[in-house]
C-alpha cells in the first residue's frame, strides 16, 4: 500500500505540474497577463518604434485600437503594410476621417506610409491599428502581443500595455 501511495502521489504531481505549466508553453491567446514583454520602444533597421499601447475594454466589447508612434530614421521609406495578432480574428490598420460631419473609421487597404526621415504617430482620433474581434477584454495592466509587417523592415513583433479605457498614451499615469 506504501508503495502504491508514492506512485499515487507522484502521478498527481506529474498531473499537477502539467495543468499548471503546459498551457503557457502551448495555448497562447495573444495577451500576456504579466506584461513582462512590454517594452517601451522597439527598434527594427531604420524604424524605432515608440510608445505602443491600447486600451481597456468593456466585458464583450467586439473590437479595439492599437497605438504607436515609429520614427524612420533612414533615408529610405518604408510602409507599414500590415498587422497580425492571436488576439482578434482580424487585425487591420484603420485611419479617422469625417464624413457628412461624422468622424468615421476607414480601412487603410494600402498601409500606411512611413517617410524617410518622418515620425507617423498612430493616436487615439487618428490612424490606428485595429483588433476586429477580440477573443476576450482588454484587461489594464496586461499587454496584447502583435507583429506589424513593413515594406522595407520586415516583421516586428512588440506588445502593447493596456492603458485605461481613455488613456492618450502609453503609460498615461507618468507623463513625459
Ligand atoms: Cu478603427
Amino acid at each position: 500500500m506504501r508503495i502504491a501511495a508514492r506512485i499515487l502521489f507522484a502521478a498527481l504531481g506529474a498531473a499537477y505540474l502539467f495543468v499548471h505549466f503546459a498551457p503557457h508553453a502551448h495555448a497562447h491567446d495573444g495577451i500576456d497577463h504579466g506584461a513582462e514583454n512590454y517594452a517601451e520602444s522597439v527598434s527594427a533597421g531604420d524604424l524605432e518604434i515608440t510608445g505602443p499601447f491600447s486600451r481597456a475594454t468593456l466585458p464583450n466589447a467586439p473590437v479595439a485600437g492599437g497605438y504607436l508612434s515609429i520614427v524612420n530614421t533612414g533615408t529610405e521609406d518604408d510602409r507599414l503594410v500590415s498587422a497580425a495578432s492571436d488576439v482578434a480574428q482580424e487585425v487591420q490598420l484603420h485611419e479617422m476621417v469625417v464624413v457628412e460631419d461624422v468622424m468615421r473609421m476607414r480601412q487603410l487597404e494600402d498601409g500606411i506610409a512611413i517617410p524617410a526621415g518622418e515620425t507617423v504617430t498612430l493616436a487615439p482620433g487618428g490612424l490606428h491599428v485595429m483588433f476586429m474581434g477580440i477573443n476576450q477584454p482588454f484587461i489594464e495592466g496586461e499587454c496584447v502581443e502583435v507583429t506589424l509587417s513593413f515594406a522595407v523592415a520586415g516583421e516586428v513583433a512588440l506588445c502593447l500595455l493596456i492603458g485605461p479605457a481613455d488613456a492618450r498614451e502609453a503609460g498615461g499615469h507618468h507623463n513625459h
